[in-house]
């Protein structure tokens, strides 16, 4: 079987694809491969542009070339890779209790973590990148508690298990990732800042400091005693950034962040795409 992965490595979700291809043992072998997109082609026009491969026009999408599979959605995608790799990441959904564990955690994901990362990246990132519009304070500060009132919930999970399905490592804990990676280092979880080292992001706008009267953040940083709020989330979100599959795959967002600034900065790219004329 031939993998094919279509988007750019720019995409958080596309980084989720090949953290989790890493772990399988598939990244950079000939079964795997990664078809490089443009952002531009999801902000043109509906007829030129594969609809049915990703009817939302969103990177990434998939296909199986062995058996013409075609998948849209990351996570998904992740999941067949993980099912025909026969990877020990994606728990036996035929044990009960084991399919809904991880069902659990994936929702915890979904519902309460990847929401607000997302919304916040599009804030401070996307946002200010491709629809030239600056940050909504209200909208990010949102983001802020709601992700610190999330991790209050995972405290309270990994006080008793290592990772969010159980005790071993399964997929959902990589899906936190990429977008949690990116979120941090742009303010938007300051708890797990110091584990996210810094390199030049370009486009995203300044964090809009806390008004008065919003929610205060409690997790800003060490306790008076020096000691983390939240240990067991730290505990896990450092182990996760510690994997090779991790550490590769931010390795290559980071040069490929590095070589953009520069890019930028010689004025060689232009990447205000004029996302509101042809999406909005
Ligand atoms: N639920 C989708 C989300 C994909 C997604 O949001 N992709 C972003 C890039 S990380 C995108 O293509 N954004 C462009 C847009 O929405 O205009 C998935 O998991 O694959």
């Amino acid at each position: 079987m031939v993998n094919v992965v279509y988007g750019t490595i720019e995409s958080s979700h596309m980084r989720m694809i090949l953290i989790a291809a890493a772990e399988m043992g598939l990244l950079n072998t000939p079964a795997f491969e990664l078809r490089k997109l443009d952002w531009m082609i999801l902000y043109g026009p509906d007829d030129q542009f594969d609809c049915k491969a990703s009817p939302f026009k969103r990177f990434p999408w998939f296909e199986d070339t062995g058996n013409g599979v075609k998948l849209y959605e990351s996570r998904a995608i992740i999941k067949y890779l993980a099912a025909r790799t026969k990877s020990p990441l994606l728990p036996d959904l035929s044990e009960p209790a084991a399919m809904a564990k991880f069902d659990s955690a994936c929702s915890i994901e979904l519902g309460d973590f990847a929401p607000y990362t997302n919304r916040f990246l599009w804030e401070v990132f996307y946002g200010p990148m491709f629809a030239r519009k600056p940050p909504t304070p209200d909208v990010v500060h949102m983001c802020q508690d709601a992700l610190t009132n999330s991790l209050r919930g995972y405290e309270r999970i990994l006080r008793d298990q290592n990772y969010l399905a159980g005790d071993d490592l399964t997929l959902v804990d990589l899906f936190h990732i990429p977008a949690g990676y990116l979120a941090t280092q742009l303010g938007a979880i300051p708890i797990l800042q110091d584990s996210v080292p810094r390199f030049p992001i370009p486009g995203p706008a300044d964090v809009p400091s806390r008004s008065e009267g919003s929610i205060p953040l409690p997790d800003q940083g060490k306790e008076g005693d020096g000691t983390w709020p939240l240990p067991h989330v730290k505990a896990w979100w450092d182990k996760l950034l510690q994997r090779e599959s991790v550490k590769l795959v931010n390795k290559m967002f980071e040069d490929r962040m590095i070589e953009w600034a520069e890019a930028q900065k010689n004025d060689e790219t232009k990447t205000n795409y004029d996302y509101t004329a042809n999406k909005l």
